[in-house]
């Protein structure tokens, strides 16, 4: 068992403020660790901070009129608050653009070169003329080669997801100055991840295979099977780490170089000249937490460069978490389709343990997750409301009316469960959500005991005087442990019991005749009005990115799919049917009951289109039916084939008709 424990939480990146897909990806679950252990009295250290450089930095000082060090500036700011108002608990937020962090970066740099780590290569890039600037991907846009889009940056297409070197784009300009750019020959510094992987990382990572969750191992090992490739470590770019040699002058690290380096500069600021003990010493254990996107940095080329670096331990545990959806779609930021932490936090004053339960309830931890207001409202009034601040209100006001709030003399009962052992063994092995549950069960188990053995009925006879006082002593039991590992999950809630229990910490046993202190509500029900304002606002994002997209210029058409042989083509079902019935599906925003006359029968149909089609509107239309499509059940209803619809680059939908009416279960083909 390691004695020390360095723990480590994905630097966000400061170009933007942080919204509940990060907290779910990866703040909540460190910290939610680092409280977990520090519970268990070991020496902890919890490290993190704002990843401030690379080229999206550039990108939005150069949209907003404003410098890169005034957006990390303003960001980190927003970032920071947010997080410590959330009851993250660092010890320390750094950020990589303090001074300290540039020389541990540069240092680091330095050895891997003195070293003869890196492979220099000369190669051609874009180079901007007017700009005198050798230009980022992020910094060429062109036109896509799969899609047609006009405005597809180098790296990436936007619309059509195609990752692409910008030597691939037709007519590339730069985005700088909208001039064609030349090419130029510059040098830079390469990690040889080729080498590295036989010489080292192959190795290292299959001895992982029995610590890393396999998500985390089964990606790790699908870069290392298709193969390493030399990776440059160096960016001829003005924002950054600058190089440390002689012979790079106007070139900075690559950003995943020195963001990684951040947790080495955190943990200096925390530890000061004690650092090392952090990351050399055998006895201490690293954690890294991160979001599956980050996974390739945190398993291959953060190792990689601490292994060649030498004297630096190696991450035992990444846990990575899988990505958070909201309301049934992807999170976006430019299209504003989040729930940012600081709005929550200011729409939701006092509610941060709320949106802490709501989370961890569904954190992405073996898939993708669905977040939705309405889950939110449910989890806080029929859960934190309705059985964890019920169970602790009725013991607090039990004891004040039977005992005048005095602890009673009496003796545990042994018929409730104890699921400490559990819920802590769930947490060791990173399984936060079911911890979770077992926390709930301490509550549930309590509520049943307390409705089971109904002291306000044996208070009508003197001779149950012991049972009660042994029923309301075992309850305040309950609520201590719940006060206690509510220091992990909710960490305002254990402020609150630790106040009503009038105790300093929960270390201390509850005397008899102790004191307590007088009830309060640790948890109010949310209305329905707030959470109907919330998604409103969630509406209205969305909305806006459609009038963007309507810009006729930017009107994508589809990629062609490959190439289907006609025996693949026959087996499509296709017919024509008409709809008899359509109503909405309750509790679902986007989808449509729709009963369907397909001429042999009747079929029901769940569609995603209730945002588009009003039931009544649809009802008598004529449609194109996908009709042996295997069935598959969405909100309980079971869906039977599929509706056809053509969708335009606005996402604006219409239905596929015949032009003249058909009889039903017409065969299309
Ligand atoms: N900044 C996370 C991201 O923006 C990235 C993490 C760095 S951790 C060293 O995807
Ligand atoms: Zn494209």
């Amino acid at each position: 068992m390691a004695k020390r424990h360095l723990i480590t939480c994905a630097l966000p990146y400061a170009n933007g403020p942080v919204h509940i897909g990060h907290i779910a990806g990866c703040f909540l679950p460190s910290d939610i660790h680092n409280r977990f252990l520090r519970m268990q009295g070991k020496e902890v250290l919890f490290v993190c901070g704002t990843d401030e450089h690379g080229v999206p930095i550039t990108l939005k000082a150069k949209n907003e009129g404003k410098t890169p060090q005034q957006v990390v500036d303003e960001n980190h700011i927003i970032i920071a608050k947010g997080l410590k108002d959330f009851g993250i608990h660092f010890d320390t937020f750094s950020r990589t653009t303090h001074k300290l962090h540039h020389q541990t970066a540069q240092d680091f740099f330095k050895t891997l070169y003195d070293k003869g780590v890196f492979v220099e290569e000369v190669t051609e890039q874009f180079y901007d003329e007017e700009a005198k600037q050798f230009l980022a991907d992020r910094y060429i846009v062109g036109t896509c080669p799969n899609c047609a889009y006009e405005n597809a940056y180098g790296d990436q297409c936007e619309k059509c997801g195609r990752t692409s070197s910008p030597t691939e784009l037709v007519s590339p300009k730069s985005a700088l100055t909208g001039n064609t750019p030349i090419r130029k020959e510059t040098k830079n510094w390469y990690l040889p991840l080729d080498k590295m992987q036989t010489e080292f990382l192959n190795d290292w990572v299959a001895s992982m295979k029995s610590k890393w969750k396999s998500s985390v191992y089964g990606q790790c090992n699908s870069w290392l099977k298709e193969g390493l490739k030399p990776r440059a470590m160096t960016r001829d770019l003005d924002w950054g780490v600058p190089v440390p040699l002689t012979d790079a002058e106007g070139k900075v690290m690559y950003v995943w170089f020195d963001a990684p380096i951040g947790y080495i500069t955190a943990t200096k600021e925390a530890a000061g000249d004690d650092w090392q003990k952090w990351w050399m010493d055998a006895d201490t254990e690293m954690t890294h937490f991160l979001g599956k996107d980050n996974i390739v940095f945190h398993t291959i080329i953060f190792p990689a460069m601490l292994h060649a670096h030498g004297g630096f331990n190696l991450p035992t545990h990444v846990p990575a978490n899988e990505f958070l959806n909201l309301e049934g779609d992807k999170i976006s930021t430019s299209r504003d389709h989040a729930i940012w932490l600081h709005e929550y936090i200011q729409d939701f004053p006092n509610k941060t343990d709320e949106l802490r339960y709501a989370l961890t309830s569904i954190l992405p931890e073996t898939k993708d997750s669905d977040f939705t207001w309405a889950d939110y409202q449910a989890k806080v009034n029929n859960e934190l409301v309705a059985i964890l601040g019920n169970f602790i209100n009725r013991v607090i006001v039990l004891t004040h009316k039977y005992y005048g709030g005095k602890v009673p003399q009496g003796a545990l009962s042994a018929s409730i469960p104890d699921v400490s052992t559990k819920l802590e063994e769930a947490l060791s092995i990173f399984n936060q959500r079911q911890g979770l549950e077992f926390y709930m069960e301490i509550a549930r188990n309590g509520n049943k005991y307390l409705q089971d053995t109904e002291p306000w009925k044996l208070i009508k006879d003197e001779a149950n005087a012991q049972k009660i006082a042994d029923c309301l002593y075992t309850c305040l039991d309950q609520v201590k442990k719940l006060g206690k590992y509510a220091q992990i999950f909710l960490p305002e809630t254990s402020t609150k019991i630790r106040k009503l229990l009038r105790i300093d910490s929960y270390d201390v046993d509850i005397q008899v005749g102790h004191v307590l202190g007088d009830p309060v509500l640790l948890f109010q029900k949310i209305e329905d009005e707030i959470i109907a304002e919330q998604v409103q606002k969630l509406k209205k994002g969305k909305s806006n990115e459609l009038i963007d997209e309507a810009e006729p210029k930017n009107m994508p058409i589809a990629p062609l799919k490959p190439e289907i042989s006609f025996d693949d083509f026959v087996k499509l079902d296709i017919r024509v049917a008409t709809i008899v019935a359509a109503e909405k599906v309750k509790k679902a925003d986007r989808l449509l009951h729709i009963t369907l006359n397909i001429g042999l029968e009747t079929r029901t149909v769940v569609s995603g289109i209730a945002e588009h089609f009003k039931p009544e509107d649809i009802i008598g239309k004529q449609v194109t039916y996908l009709a042996n499509l295997a069935p598959r059940k969405l909100k309980g209803i079971e869906s039977s084939g599929m509706i056809l619809l053509a969708e335009d680059a606005t996402g604006q939908l219409t239905f596929v008709n015949p032009t003249d009416k058909t009889a039903e279960g017409s065969v299309i083909a």
